[in-house]
């Protein structure tokens, strides 16, 4: 055979062989295995995120969840402020937003920087100084230059200017716009552009999930821009949401009048808040309004992701600003995901509701006790890892002479070597997965031996 051809014929028989590789391993790849929250907006080209914070970012079951496959994105908070990242003039600490984007890079997170501009938390030296407007600008370009310029490359996307409107529609009379008047927004996004070129700019608010004139305001304001060739790209969407106020109005037609913009839209904060105690028709209420939300960002492409407003109520904002309202998130403040609220965001997503789905039997028990020699304080946290339950009782036995002196977060009783603790009137509803801490103060002579064997309501637990 002559050379050229032989090889040719090599060539296609390898060819061939590999397409069958291929076409094997493509036959052979289980079906798509999306189930968590960002799985499932990246089967669809979103990312699906959280917001986080330095303290935060110290609690290992809370970095656990935080850092899984159910968040794509990371926004922090707070440690990218300007209080934060420029207290005293021309002074810069990154330390705070760093651990956060480290923490994101590790974990093949993108980064949502928040906020190169706002009203609120900015430091005393520049609230209280009193500027030019030639001074003011160059002050913010400075900021804006150094901050986004640290970052560069890092963040997805920044919030350039954070909330520029009141409800009504006019512009926020703040230090920016008393002092610079309007065009300190173009200022800043230009400044944005100028430090990190390949950041996504937004504009960023709440109140403009629906349509209304705040809404209209920001419109009119992105048209604007374009129209004077400021760089824009984005506008977020905070979705800061109440179930006693409604749903906003025709959402998703208003975040595609902004795409049709040409700009990206994002939902950036949502969290949907209630008045407590949480019921289940304000659950399935905040369940629906969280469906909504995803179906309108889905509905339109270029909504390129949703952001909470961290995840469990553990590190909500809202209890601190809105007294007796919270129970906002899809996770618990244990730690747990709320059935119905992160079962219908799942779904929505496209998921089959649950997760990974959570044992259906069972309990789990920890036991403690601090000993001081003649006694002890002993803390048990029950887990429900069945059904939800309303009232348990837990069993366990000591084999030595402990003798209960009184008990909290539960009615302890004792019989010979048997204690006995059972609900309160307040902590007697357990949802799967949920837990509760009890504890009591024992004395004893001899050795204190840790229990080993507990029961709840009859079952033996793990
Ligand atoms: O207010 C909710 C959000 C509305 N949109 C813009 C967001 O940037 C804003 O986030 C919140 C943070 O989640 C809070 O954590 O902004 C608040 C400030 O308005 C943050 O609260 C502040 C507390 O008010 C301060 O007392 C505290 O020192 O957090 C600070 C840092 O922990």
């Amino acid at each position: 055979m002559p050379s050229p051809l032989r090889a040719r014929l090599t060539a296609v028989l390898a060819l061939s062989l590999g397409a069958l590789l291929a076409v094997t391993a493509l036959v052979s790849r289980p079906a798509s295995a999306a189930s968590t929250l960002n799985q499932l907006a990246k089967a669809q080209g979103r990312y699906f995120g959280s917001a986080t914070d330095n303290p935060e970012l110290s609690d290992t079951a809370y970095t656990a969840i935080l850092g899984s496959d159910e968040f794509g994105a990371i926004t922090p908070g707070n440690s990218m402020k300007w209080d934060a990242t420029e207290p005293s003039q021309g002074q810069f600490s990154y330390t705070k937003g760093d651990a956060v984007v480290s923490f994101a890079k590790a974990r093949g997170q993108i980064v949502r920087g928040h906020t190169l501009l706002w009203h609120q938390q900015l430091p005393g030296w520049l609230t209280s100084g009193s500027w030019t407007a030639a001074q003011l600008t160059s002050i913010l370009q400075n900021h804006i230059a150094n901050v986004a310029g640290h970052y560069k490359g890092q963040v997805y996307s920044w919030d350039v200017v954070n909330e520029p409107f009141n409800d009504d529609g006019t512009y926020r009379s703040d230090l920016w716009s008393n002092t610079l008047g309007t065009g300190y927004i173009a200022t800043a996004l230009k400044a944005a552009r100028a430090a990190d070129p390949n950041a996504k700019l937004y504009i960023n608010d709440y109140n403009i999930d629906g349509t209304g004139a705040k809404s209209d305001a920001m419109y009119n304001l992105v048209k604007s821009l374009q129209a004077q060739g400021v760089p824009i790209d984005g506008v977020g969407f905070q979705g800061h949401l109440a179930i006693q106020y409604g749903f906003p109005t025709n959402m998703q037609q208003n975040l595609q009048r902004f795409a049709d913009l040409g700009v990206d839209v994002a939902i950036t904060e949502l969290d949907v808040r209630m008045v407590l105690p949480a019921d289940a028709t304000k659950v399935a209420t905040q369940a629906q309004y969280y469906t909504n939300v995803v179906k309108a960002c889905l509905g339109v492409s270029r909504c390129v992701g949703i952001t909470i407003w961290d995840y469990t109520d553990k590190y909500s904002w809202i209890p601190g600003v809105f007294s007796g309202q919270g129970s906002a998130l899809p996770w618990d403040e244990n730690l747990a995901k709320k059935p119905d609220v992160y079962g219908a965001i799942n779904t929505a997503l496209g998921g089959s509701g649950g997760g990974t789905p959570p044992p259906t039997t069972g309990c789990k028990v920890a036991y403690s006790a601090n000993d001081w020699g003649s006694g002890f304080t002993a803390t048990v946290t029950i887990t429900n890892q069945g059904p939800a339950i309303s009232g348990w009782t837990l069993k366990y036995s000591y084999s030595g002479d402990q003798k209960l002196s009184q008990g909290w977060n539960g009615t302890w009783s004792q019989s010979g070597k048997d204690v006995t603790v059972t609900n309160t009137s307040w902590n007697g509803t357990l949802a799967t997965g949920a837990s509760i801490s009890a504890g009591a103060n024992f004395t004893y002579t001899g050795t204190n031996t840790a229990p080993t064997a507990f029961a709840v309501n009859g079952t033996t637990c793990t």
